[in-house]
């Protein structure tokens, strides 16, 4: 079976089946233009697409996927150093962007070998490829770890079609609805579950360009996909959320959503949203189920096909009490298959016993419904449902000739779960505002600090380690 089923019809068609920020493509046109794709890139060790939530975005995406070529989508807004090193690493040989669409030069100029290939949604071509192997890489998905540079996480195909199918079955996510979305589309939830899960299970889409209120109001979809924050930006505007009445479904994940405003929005929208949790390594792995209760602050039971365990510090066994805390391990056929380049990495992430240490804290209670504590280290922070390693932040302040020494955290914040803040040791005259601008210039913007603190020094113990959660609870109290 073919990766995107509903891309090969058999599942009806419609001029506005896919709509991304206000432009449209039928099925069949969106076939026809990323077989054009599919056509140049055929061969090609990989492909990076510069990832805008674009309409030429989706069809290079698919494109290199019909052409069984590994996509790599690259973050529109990443700096220099982090472009450099996803096009190095994966060793991509393209850089698909929109026709007629500027290239940041040294995201290309600046790597050996890589071409711009300009992508155009009115292209067509009838050529038939053959679908690639299901073992064969879909994509490598650049994410952070605690510290240093993004680490490739490669998604065979089968591992999407199985979590798709899985989601699909936990959600009775079919072809009769409009999935209606505004994310990124260089993740698991914008692109992969976004944007190929409509193309697998033939609902149509509308993406919103960004997930504001006001375009989730006006897309009159059925099922909704947000992050904690977009959610949340929707319960603090009663009228848009009421335009979500009519839907069948609201999903959130990405990171934990508050129990206030699970509550606000079941009482806004008539719907109890359904939260589901996953990571980039393992696609979504525990959800609550469309026809099954939908407990505030749970994720639910894990998806078809996909076991969970609890282990304590010393690998021994955690009860599913309810209560006991664990480290959330996972195995099934959703699981990457490893890092690019990083056998130091795998090992760390993967048991002898096969299965990838999340890295999460959890609790299972005796119904099998997870319930997800916080994250093992302080230095991986999710803002915005964004992934950063606190450790990539702090390497790029340290790069700034005026920086002496800095720590980084995530500091608790009503509208993006956490806020990245930077304890800055300065050496010489530099402002926060200089600081931010910096590290924005570097890594992508959702990376740079929304606050800056300029101290004397930074709390250390006697090895010398920054006492973070310290810093946490100082900055607590600013
Ligand atoms: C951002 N801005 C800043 C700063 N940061 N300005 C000054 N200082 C800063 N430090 C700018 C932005 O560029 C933007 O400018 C404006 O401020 C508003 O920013 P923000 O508050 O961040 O709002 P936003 O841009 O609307 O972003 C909120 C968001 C976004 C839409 C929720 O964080 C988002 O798209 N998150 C989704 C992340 C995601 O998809 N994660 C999935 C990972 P301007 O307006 O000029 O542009 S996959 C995953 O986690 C797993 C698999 C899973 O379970 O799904
Ligand atoms: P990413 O690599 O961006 O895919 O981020 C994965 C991380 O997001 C997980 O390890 C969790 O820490 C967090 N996460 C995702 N979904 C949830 C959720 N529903 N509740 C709590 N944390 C979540």
């Amino acid at each position: 079976m073919a990766l995107l089923t509903a891309l090969h019809g058999g599942y009806g068609d419609a001029a506005d089946a896919l709509r991304v920020d206000g432009r449209a493509l039928s099925r069949e046109a969106l076939l026809g233009a990323a077989t054009a794709v599919a056509d140049r890139v055929a061969g090609a060790p990989a492909l990076a697409v510069l990832a805008r939530p674009t309409l030429e975005t989706v069809v290079a995406v698919v494109g290199g996927l019909l052409a069984g070529v590994p996509v790599v989508p690259l973050p529109p807004d990443s700096g220099p150093k982090e472009r450099a090193h996803i096009l190095r690493d994966s060793g991509a040989a393209l850089l698909a962007h929109a026709v007629g669409e500027s290239v940041p030069q040294d995201g290309v100029d600046g790597v050996d070998g890589v071409a711009a290939l300009p992508v155009d949604p009115a292209e067509r071509s009838a050529t038939s490829h053959a679908e690639p192997s299901t073992d064969a890489t879909g994509f490598v998905l650049y994410t952070s770890g605690t510290t240093g540079a993004p680490k490739g996480a490669v998604i065979r195909r089968a591992a999407i079609a199985a979590d798709l199918d899985a989601l699909a079955a936990a959600w009775r996510w079919t072809a009769e609805d409009t999935l209606v979305h505004g994310l990124p589309l260089f993740h698991v939830h914008g692109l992969l579950l976004g944007v190929l899960g409509a193309l697998r299970t033939g609902s149509r889409l509308v993406h919103t360009g960004r997930p504001t209120p006001a375009g989730y109001a006006a897309a009159g979809g059925s099922l909704y996909f947000g992050v904690p924050t977009v959610w949340s930006r929707l319960a603090a505007d009663p009228e848009a959320a009421a335009r979500l009445a009519p839907a069948r479904l609201l999903v959130s994940g990405s990171a934990p959503l508050p129990v206030p405003v699970f509550e606000k929005l079941t009482a806004l929208t008539g719907h109890a949203p359904i939260e589901r949790y996953g990571m980039t390594e393992s696609l979504i792995t525990v959800s609550t189920r469309a026809d099954g209760e939908r407990r505030p602050g749970s994720v639910g039971l894990p998806v078809e096909g996909v076991r969970t365990r609890l282990v304590g510090e010393g690998g021994e066994p955690v009860p599913y009490d309810g209560e006991s805390v664990g480290e959330l391990q996972v195995s099934g056929p959703t699981l990457f298959s490893g890092y690019l380049n990083r056998p130091d990495a795998d090992a760390e992430a993967w048991t002898a016993d096969g299965w990838f240490r999340t890295g999460d804290v959890a609790v299972i209670g005796e119904d099998g419904f997870h319930r997800i504590v916080g994250r093992a280290s302080v230095d991986l922070i999710k803002s915005g449902g964004y992934r950063i390693g606190a450790g990539e932040v702090e390497a790029a302040l340290r790069d700034h000739p005026a920086v002496a020494d800095a720590a980084v955290i995530g500091a608790p914040d009503e509208d993006l779960g956490q806020a990245i803040v930077a304890y800055v040791v300065p050496e010489g005259s530099v402002t926060g505002d200089q600081l931010t601008a910096f590290v924005a210039e570097r890594l992508s913007v959702h990376k740079r600090p929304r606050r800056v603190v300029l101290v004397p020094e930074l709390p250390r113990n006697a090895l010398g380690k920054v006492l973070k959660k310290q810093l946490l609870s100082e900055d607590a109290g600013r």
